[in-house]
């Protein structure tokens, strides 16, 4: 095992207020090697999404935020920025903040503007798998807050959570932002939630953000964006394998397709092979045949009913305190309470 703290020596006078826990695990998590083997190496082939996020990736992801076609980070801060008092006031405080896939962490400064409106100070533990930019984000919160404290783990929340390693002291709110949870196919999506469940206390607050269900035709072209960043973000996947795994992919043999599934209520990612191509992953251990037409299954983008939320909430555990939903019914935020 790793050891976990490494506290940044670049920022003299904020040690006491930031600390970082890297590879946050006791035990063995599967390496992207192994999970390029597994996801690759069986049919039909699939890449978990959480690789997405290595630094070119979480630019890329930040400039899809940006992008007129990817309304949902936009609506979400809205919502946030109309409604983060009454959230900070929903819960009987003093709160300390938890938030799963933190990224830049740039709408959480709307809850933690409001949260420190009613109390002296505030602990926050952002978790991300990427450690660029659980780092950046956390440095730029302390920077910008005198009052607040970072204690943050780049990792995957799954094993975090599994093991109960997340030290919290009084009332808990945790962050779910971002339509994160659609990201997790339903069996996964649940585990997660069951799991927050169990890791928090009877009145404790899960702040879920979600996707709504609505015209595929606006479902789609927030994937198909005519500036081809999302294909650039799913593709720098292939990239990624090129640079720490030594493959040797062409990323101008690949397509991105995104499509809405009704069937299953998500929009599908995929990276298709334009022809045939073999590709070798040395450090996979893998030399794959690819004919034209082939794909990867790179993402599902799960959109949800509000119905389709509390419920499931409501069998992992959790009770509906409050939804909150923009005028044009494109996307939600529920504020749910440990039972
Ligand atoms: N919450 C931000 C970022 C969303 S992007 C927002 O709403 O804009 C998804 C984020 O979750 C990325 O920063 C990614 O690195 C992180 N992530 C994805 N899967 C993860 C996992 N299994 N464990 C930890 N972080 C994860
Ligand atoms: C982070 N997640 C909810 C995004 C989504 O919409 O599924 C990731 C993303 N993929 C393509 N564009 C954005």
């Amino acid at each position: 095992m790793k050891q976990p703290t490494a506290t940044p020596t670049a920022l003299p006078g904020f040690s006491d207020r930031f600390v970082l826990h890297r590879d946050p695990h006791p035990v063995r998590v599967a390496t992207f090697a192994e999970d390029v083997r597994a996801g690759l190496g069986t049919r039909p082939m699939s890449l978990s999404p959480k690789y997405f996020y290595d630094d070119l990736g979480s630019a890329l992801f930040e400039a899809i935020t940006r992008l007129p076609e990817y309304y949902l980070t936009r609506v979400e801060r809205d919502l946030l920025a109309t409604y983060g008092r009454e959230i900070a006031g929903a819960l009987d405080g003093p709160l300390e903040l938890i938030e799963l896939g933190s990224g830049s962490a740039i709408k959480t400064r709307l809850l933690i503007d409001a949260i420190l409106e009613r109390q002296p100070s505030l602990t926050y533990h952002p978790i991300d798998i990427s450690a660029d930019a659980v780092t950046e984000s956390s440095l730029a919160l302390i920077q910008a807050y005198e009052r607040l404290r970072v204690i943050a783990y780049a990792g995957d929340y799954f094993p975090l959570l599994r093991q109960k390693r997340l030290v919290t002291h009084g009332r808990v709110l945790v962050l779910f932002l971002g339509s994160n949870i659609g990201n997790f196919e339903p069996g996964d999506a649940r585990e997660l939630l069951e799991l927050l469940a169990a890791a928090r206390h009877p009145g404790d607050g899960l702040l879920l953000g979600y996707d709504l269900k609505k015209d595929p035709s606006i479902l789609e072209l927030a994937y198909n964006d005519p500036t081809g960043v999302t294909a650039a973000f799913n593709k720098n996947l292939l990239g990624r394998m090129n640079r720490e795994l030594a493959a040797d992919f062409d990323l101008d043999a690949f397509r991105f397709s995104a499509n809405w599934h009704d069937e299953i209520g998500a929009v599908q990612s995929f990276l298709i092979s334009e022809r045939e191509q073999r590709v070798r992953v040395p450090a996979a251990n893998l030399d794959l045949g690819f004919a034209a037409g082939d794909s990867i299954h790179t993402e599902s983008s799960y959109k949800f009913s509000r119905e389709e939320v509390v419920a499931l909430a409501e069998q992992c555990g959790f009770a509906e305190k409050t939804t909150y939903t923009d005028a044009g019914g494109r996307y939600a935020v529920s504020l749910l309470t440990v039972r």
